[in-house]
Parts: structure tokens; sequence; C-alpha cells
């Protein structure tokens, strides 16, 4: 099925709306990007709290259809769009396994490192940025060493998380370990990890979403 035009409220460091340009980049859709300065706090006027009243990026938009939620976003792109690939594995198995993964990063890794997070943490309790970092690279490390474990002790793993083929699991890695780079976490404990980020970004699709090739992204 084609797309009569599908729009992607987006910034360009933010890793939610990463792992959405990834999956539509990957299903071949072409979109037109929308992008929402989260430094001076675009997500909370008046006209963006229309689209999303959770004041997050990223929201897809599908002719009349709002979709909020990255991963609602990904798997609604891949049940909606025949595209190039398909995103969720063929059994339920395989899906159960990919979307573990995923939820390991966007439930128990990624909302403690949010911006909103780290500036209550500042404003209200008024913990330094050196400490916000110490926090931000606690639950990172945390996470990956699960995450690590699962894909060394699992026959399953190939060149990316779940065989051979990007699923969603590699759509949420690869955003979250840009933010690992990003808040210097060592990744020498994660040689799987950081392995299967190399191959992601190999790829054209993956390449095409990273964070400094997009519009809005400050020119070095
Ligand atoms: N669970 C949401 C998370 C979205 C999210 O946290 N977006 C961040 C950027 S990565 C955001 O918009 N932050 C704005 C803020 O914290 O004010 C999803 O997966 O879409």
């Amino acid at each position: 099925m084609a797309s009569d035009g599908l729009k992607l409220y987006s910034y360009w460091r933010s890793s939610a709306a990463y792992r959405a340009r990834i999956a539509l980049n990957l299903k071949g859709l072409p979109y037109e990007l929308v992008p929402v300065n989260l430094l001076p706090g675009e997500q909370h006027s008046a006209e963006y709290r229309a689209v999303n009243p959770q004041e997050l990026v990223p929201v897809l938009v599908d002719g009349e259809r709002i979709v909020r939620q990255s991963q609602a976003i990904i798997e609604y792109l891949d049940e909606t769009y025949d595209g190039e690939a398909k995103l969720l594995p063929a059994t339920a198995r395989e899906r159960a396994r990919v979307r573990a993964l995923a939820q390991m990063i966007a439930c128990d890794i990624h909302p403690l490192n949010n911006t909103r997070v780290m500036h209550y943490l500042e404003r209200e309790f008024n913990v330094p940025q050196i400490e916000r970092e110490r926090w931000t690279r606690h639950w990172i490390g945390e996470g990956f060493r699960a995450i690590e474990a699962l894909l060394s002790a699992n026959p399953s793993t190939g060149i990316y998380c779940e065989g051979d083929e990007p699923t969603l699991a590699d759509i949420f890695l690869v955003p979250q370990v840009y933010n690992a780079q990003r808040w210097a976490v060592d990744m020498a404990p994660f040689p799987i990890i950081a392995r299967i980020n190399a191959s992601c970004l190999n790829l054209e699709e993956f390449e095409r979403a990273r964070p400094e090739n997009q519009p809005d992204a400050p020119k070095a």
C-alpha cells in the first residue's frame, strides 16, 4: 500500500524520533520531517500540545490519522505498509524476543534519562550536572548489561539482534547506543551491542536516520 503523505514530528537528537526515522527508511517510505526544537521548549507550545498532549516527539501523521509513541508508530508502519522490509519477524517467539529487547530500552532505560526527567532532577532537587550524568550512565549501563547477557546467551542473535535482518530490536538499540556514546558510557563491557550497532550503521537506512544527518541538526 502506498502512503498519501506521511509527516513525522521529530527532533534531530531525540532517540525516540531516531527510532521512527530508521523504521520509515527501512520501510522505504518517504515522509515530511517537521522539526520540533526541544531546547527552547517547542514541545510545550499550545500548537504542539494539540498534536501530542504528552509534549514528546515523535508523532507520525498519516493522512487523518495521528500515531504517538515510537513503538506504536513502528508497528503501525509495519502493519500498514508492505514496504521493503518486515520490522517484526515471522514467528510469535521471535516477535516476543524483539519486543522484549525493544521494551528494555523504551520502558526501562530511556524514560529515566529523558530531558524532562533531567530538568526535574535539576530544578526540584538541585542535582548538579555531574551527578545527573552519572545517573544517566548508571541506568544505561544497567540496561545494557542485561541486553548484552540476553544477546550473548541466545543462538538467535545473528548479524543483528534477531537473525540476519534488522528488526524492531535494532531500531531501538542503535539510538540508545548513540545516547550512551553521547554520555560517555564505557562500551567495552558490551561487545555484542557494539558489533550489532556497527552492522546497523553500515546500512544506508540507519545512516540516513542519524541525528547528524537531520535537516534540523546544527551545522558543524
Ligand atoms: N515513550 C516515548 C518517549 C518519547 C520521548 O521521551 N521523547 C523525548 C525525546 S527522546 C522528548 O520529546 N522529550 C521532550 C521533553 O522531555 O521535554 C516514545 O517512545 O515515543
